[in-house]
């Protein structure tokens, strides 16, 4: 590439010498299967994608996660009787899959720019008797006004089966295409019925809360969002991880912690590559 720039879009290749732009593992996925998903994701305003973890997953997550659950939610949205662990690549290895399933990447490689971001990582354990949760979406905090593009995507894991009443989450199919209105008593909640191991995919655009569980067993999930990689993320990962978590997760988690570069010049650190803080004899800051 020359060095003279008249504009900054002469800047949008990689700059990087030593550590290059890297490819999500979504590109193992058949086209024809992301196609399909993307056009029921497109009609519906969410697409669930079944079965995708294995019992022995399902297992090392339960085993994992169960002792860390000892804080129940501060507020309503949190909600009162629901359990939630955040920081989670710090503290088990057991949820990496949830982050970088490539069924899932695949899909974020149609829908944002290259170098998007995790923007949550979050355990939800529902417990009995807890309500429904407040209907919101997940990029309404990005203060743009709608319709609009989604600024990031969410999925919801289900460790344990999603039922009617076990407090599934709730979706309002379609609203994804709504403008800045709100979601009124006429608003449809449905429950996304599906079995452990499944996921259900939609865009930050949609709205959708917790379901309330009716009934005599705790539902345990996962969540995990994403966003554009020009905006900020909800958990600030690069203060948060561990430069030893870091190194252990995938390369697709590490660049979508912010171990990646937004061309030309965000994600930087001091003017170089933040992987150059992976290095041994690296600085901490
Ligand atoms: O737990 C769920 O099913 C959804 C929770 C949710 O959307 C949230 O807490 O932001």
């Amino acid at each position: 590439m020359s060095t003279e720039v008249s504009a900054l879009r002469d800047l949008d290749g990689d700059l990087a010498g030593t550590y290059r732009r890297t490819e999500s593992s979504g590109g193992g996925v058949d086209p024809a299967v992301v196609d399909a998903d993307l056009a029921a994701l497109r009609r519906d305003g969410y697409v669930i994608l079944r079965d995708l973890l294995t019992p022995a997953e399902l297992d090392a997550i339960r085993e994992s996660v169960a002792p860390l659950l000892d804080r129940i939610g501060r507020n309503g949205f949190e909600g009162r009787s629901t359990q939630r662990i955040y920081s989670v690549l710090n503290k088990t290895r057991s949820c990496d899959r949830i982050a970088d399933h490539p069924r899932v990447l695949a899909l974020l490689d149609r829908l944002f720019m290259p170098n998007y971001l995790l923007s949550m990582l979050q355990v939800i354990n529902i417990l009995p008797g807890e309500q429904a949760q407040m209907l919101h979406t997940d990029d309404g905090f990005y203060p743009l006004p709608r319709p609009r593009a989604a600024l990031g995507a969410a999925t919801i894991w289900a460790i344990d089966d999603f039922t009617a009443d076990n407090g599934a989450t709730d979706i309002v199919a379609g609203s994804h295409l709504w403008g800045n209105e709100l979601p009124d008593d006429t608003a449809v909640r449905e429950p996304v019925v599906m079995s452990a191991g499944s996921c259900v995919f939609f865009p930050g655009t949609l709205w959708h809360g917790g379901g309330a569980n009716r009934s005599a067993n705790s539902r345990l999930a996962l969540t995990a969002q994403y966003c554009e990689p020009w905006l900020r993320p909800q958990e600030a990962f690069t203060l948060s991880m561990t430069r030893d978590t870091v190194r252990a997760v995938s390369e697709d988690i590490r660049r979508m912690l912010g171990y990646s570069i937004h061309p030309p010049f965000i994600g930087q650190v001091d003017g170089m590559h933040p992987k150059r803080l992976l290095e041994p004899g690296a600085q901490s800051l």
